[in-house]
């Protein structure tokens, strides 16, 4: 697999650049306050200003988890039916219970899919549906637009990609380190992976008459405005991604495994990039500002940076790329019988190189065995492994699942803090009970 040539580091180049740029009046970020935009610029050292200390509003993090007697989970907003053993609800959002995964493959079927919403999913009919491309990075002044034909003219591609949110893992930064993250309190279920069929944003941004001068596009997604707890409109969900990742593997998809895209996930056409945060994914794309300045949103600037006392003031540069993580195919205290022969399955991944060694330990990290991996690794999408286990003696056991990527990076014991619970890459702690 050709291996993009943008990297994380490349990104936090590219970032202090922007950042000079805004600084001389030369790049734009609407809806972003002028307070962000100077810690930002504090925190990688380009100014000497003392902008005011940032605390993120840390609250702890809550699940809401579904009746468990109820047939079905309800998320206002959400069209799809989130039947209560493959899904668990979490206010705007779905995620897909591991479990029920075992035994469908090695795509996600769309109907187990986790739903990341920020508002509501809109109802877009795709006969009216138009994408306009527009910006001072392209040729003409006025928008280009494309139908859902147009785009099914142009050259197909399907590349196979998860799509998981960057606060995947977070509520681990609670229940196994005893550290409080605001965010959504996901479990391991906030990751999908499925075929994607599309056209290259590349090939739409080239019959669009993107230039030299272009830098960063801005996807924006047709669901209503956010608007955050404490009233802030932040306007459409948009995130700036660069030109170089842009031109690189992205996709514009109208097809999930097979089927036109659902309503969930981004009818009729979603961007797909693949190994980065999910929120780069923006669904529902209505239009894709081409800008020769750079661009910041909320979303690159407050959202989706790490932030904490591990880290600058005013966060890491934007994330990009997703980390390593496993999970069993197993409810949590699930319960089995001893002196049986079992075969624990699960799943590993990494946004950074795929997963090449999965360790698996039954006894909470004291022995540790090599799984039996079953595909080969791939960067934008996961492994399936299994082994094999007889528990004789009834109790409590911990289950461990510990990959290592083809880069070299193995899961760690602990994640570094950082107050949004962005990126947990430790080795999670899996109860179950023997009887
Ligand atoms: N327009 C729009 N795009 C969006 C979002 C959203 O709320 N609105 N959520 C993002 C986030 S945070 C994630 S993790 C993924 C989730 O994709 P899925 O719901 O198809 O699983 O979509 C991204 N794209
Ligand atoms: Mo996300």
């Amino acid at each position: 697999m050709p291996q993009t040539s943008h990297t994380p580091d490349s990104e936090s180049a590219y970032d202090r650049r922007r950042l000079r740029q805004w600084l001389a009046g030369e790049a734009r970020a609407d809806g972003v306050a002028r307070r962000d935009m100077l810690r930002l610029l504090a925190a990688a050292g380009l100014t000497t200003a003392g902008p005011t200390a940032f605390s993120a509003p840390a609250v702890a993090a809550t699940g809401t988890s579904a009746n468990p007697s109820a047939p079905f989970a309800t998320v206002p907003g959400i069209v799809k039916s989130l039947p209560d053993e493959w899904f668990t609800a979490r206010g705007t959002n779905a995620e897909t219970k591991f479990a029920s995964l075992a035994g469908t493959g090695y795509h996600t079927p769309n109907d187990h899919f986790f739903v990341r919403n920020h508002t509501a999913t809109p109802l877009v009919d795709a006969e009216a549906w138009t994408l306009a491309l527009w910006g001072d990075g392209l040729a003409c002044e006025e928008p280009v637009e494309f139908t859902l034909d147009d785009l099914k003219r142009l050259p197909a591609t399907t590349r196979t990609a998860f799509v998981e949110c960057a606060g995947n893992g977070r509520s681990f930064f609670t229940t196994q380190q005893g550290q409080t993250v605001s965010g959504t309190a996901w479990t391991l279920g906030a990751i999908g992976t499925a075929r994607w069929k599309g056209v290259r944003l590349a090939e739409v941004l080239r019959r669009a008459g993107v230039t030299d001068r272009a830098v960063d596009v801005l996807p924006r997604g047709l669901d209503a405005e956010y608007v955050t707890a404490d009233g802030t409109n932040l306007g459409h969900v948009r995130r700036p991604l660069p030109l170089s990742k842009a031109l690189d593997d992205v996709l514009l998809a109208y097809e999930m495994n097979g089927a036109p895209l659902p309503a969930d996930h981004g009818h009729p056409v979603r961007v797909l990039v693949p190994s980065w945060v999910g929120i780069a994914s923006i669904k529902w794309v209505g239009d894709i500002e081409v800008s020769a300045q750079p661009l910041y949103s909320p979303w690159n600037t407050d959202f989706y940076r790490l932030f904490g006392a591990a880290y600058p003031e005013g966060g890491s540069a934007p994330l990009t790329r997703q980390t390593l993580k496993s999970a069993f195919e197993l409810a949590w205290n699930a319960s089995l019988p001893a002196g049986t022969h079992h075969r624990l399955t699960g799943r590993s991944w990494s946004g950074a190189g795929g997963v090449g060694r999965v360790d698996v330990s039954t006894d909470g990290g004291t022995n540790w065995r090599r799984a039996r991996l079953y595909d080969a690794p791939s960067r934008a999408g996961w492994v399936r492994w299994s082994t094999d286990w007889r528990p004789t003696t009834p109790g409590t056991y911990t289950l461990l699942a510990r990959a290592t990527d083809t880069t070299g990076r193995t899961q760690p014991e602990t994640t570094v803090l950082n107050t949004q619970g962005y990126l947990f890459d430790a080795v999670v702690r899996h109860p179950v009970q023997v009887s």
